[in-house]
């Protein structure tokens, strides 16, 4: 198949999203080593960091007490997600204004898809540049965006030119661009697939592009069409605007954080049976079961299965549940929410590329 060489997608990431709002609104903290998250003197992890704390080799989900050793007078900041939650309200309130098709990753990520926007002579990269004035000029923060023709080069093209990145992949570029691009930068390349590829002399785009589907397939399973189509620079998967798309969820936050794997599984399954309660009376239909687990110190996390039948009363919850916490903390860490969601898709065709992404989403 063929890529459409004619949509326009973007990719906008604020930078150092956490860390950046709390320098905006506290200025004892501009041009210093701040990070966010836990304190160094408990469990606690790096939610995010400045980037003048990223000097000294820091980043998210490290150890707070890890950082500490690193940079012992970087100050160390409690998340505060409300200013974080308005401020990402704000870049989506900017995001509505150029197009009806954005689809937010994350409180400070989304895709635009501007094929159908004709201001600006069309031009995407001053569409993106426009986007992020705006940002700067209604938060005081700063976003990175990337410019190309899919949503899996916008989005490694918004992380080439961080911070304050504008950085575009032409149609020509796609494909010589992902040849040069080491596995680990493929977004949906873990770091066990990483290691396997790297084993099987897998280094680069142009080493998946040398292999068959077949092997693809055989070593990495259905992942195999998608690094497949990644390595000729195809992505067909749609922006999808959420406003149009269909689920309920539910969520319980626990008064006292709990731990124990089986008690984890028992309200996932309360949670569970409640979505469908409610997808059914609002006869809708769903396929896939995204869990969302949120850890005491607030890092969340969220793992989905696309199955290809509708969920009922007699889908097998429990091991898709089972399925779903593995490669989590679960069991390990402590937790201070749970979630459960019910979603469908428009249309088979969807959901036939969505059974392909649903590893990497
Ligand atoms: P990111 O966009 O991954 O990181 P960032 O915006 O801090 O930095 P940059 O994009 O410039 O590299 O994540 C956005 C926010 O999400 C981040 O500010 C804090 C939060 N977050 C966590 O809480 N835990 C994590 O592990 C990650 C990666 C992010
Ligand atoms: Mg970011």
């Amino acid at each position: 198949m063929v890529e459409d060489p004619c949509r326009k997608i973007i990719h906008i990431d604020m930078d150092a999203f956490f860390a950046a709002v709390e320098q905006r609104d506290f200025p004892k903290y501009r041009n210093k080593p701040i990070i966010v998250g836990g304190k160094p003197d408990t469990r606690g992890v790096v939610a995010t960091c400045s980037y003048e704390a990223r000097q000294y080799g820091i980043h998210s989900a490290m150890p707070s007490s890890q950082a500490y050793r690193l940079c012992p007078q970087a100050v160390f900041v409690k998340p505060r997600f409300e200013a974080y939650k308005e401020a990402s309200s704000i870049i989506r309130q900017i995001f509505s204004n150029y197009t009806e098709l954005f689809e937010p990753l994350s409180l400070d990520e989304a895709y635009l898809d501007v094929s159908n926007n004709t201001s600006h002579q069309g031009s995407a990269t001053l569409i993106a540049k426009d986007i992020k004035a705006s940002i700067v000029k209604k938060t005081h923060l700063v976003a990175s965006a990337g410019i190309s023709y899919n949503k899996f080069l916008a989005k490694i093209a918004s992380d080439m030119d961080k911070p304050n990145g504008l950085y575009l992949i032409t149609p020509e570029q796609g494909n010589q661009f992902v040849e040069k691009l080491s596995v680990g930068k493929f977004h949906g390349v873990g770091k066990a697939t990483e290691k396997k590829m790297h084993t099987l002399g897998i280094k680069t785009g142009i080493d998946i592009k040398e292999q068959s589907l077949p092997f693809l397939l055989k070593n990495f399973g259905k992942a195999g069409h998608y690094y497949y189509n990644i390595a000729r620079a195809i992505d067909h998967r749609p922006v999808n605007n959420h406003r149009y798309s269909k689920s309920v969820g539910v969520e319980t936050t626990f008064q006292v954080d709990i731990k124990d794997r089986r008690q984890v599984l028992q309200h996932l399954d309360l949670l569970f049976n409640k979505a469908l309660k409610k997808l059914e009376a609002k006869k809708m239909a769903a396929q896939t079961l995204t869990v969302k687990i949120k850890y005491h110190d607030f890092v969340q996390i969220t793992r989905s299965k696309t199955l290809s039948k509708i969920i009922t009363d007699s889908t097998e919850k429990n091991l898709i549940l089972e399925g779903l916490l593995k490669n989590t903390e679960v069991g390990r860490r402590k937790i201070r929410l749970l979630g459960v969601t019910l979603s469908s898709f428009k249309d088979p065709t969807q959901l036939l590329k969505y059974q392909q992404m649903d590893l990497f989403e």
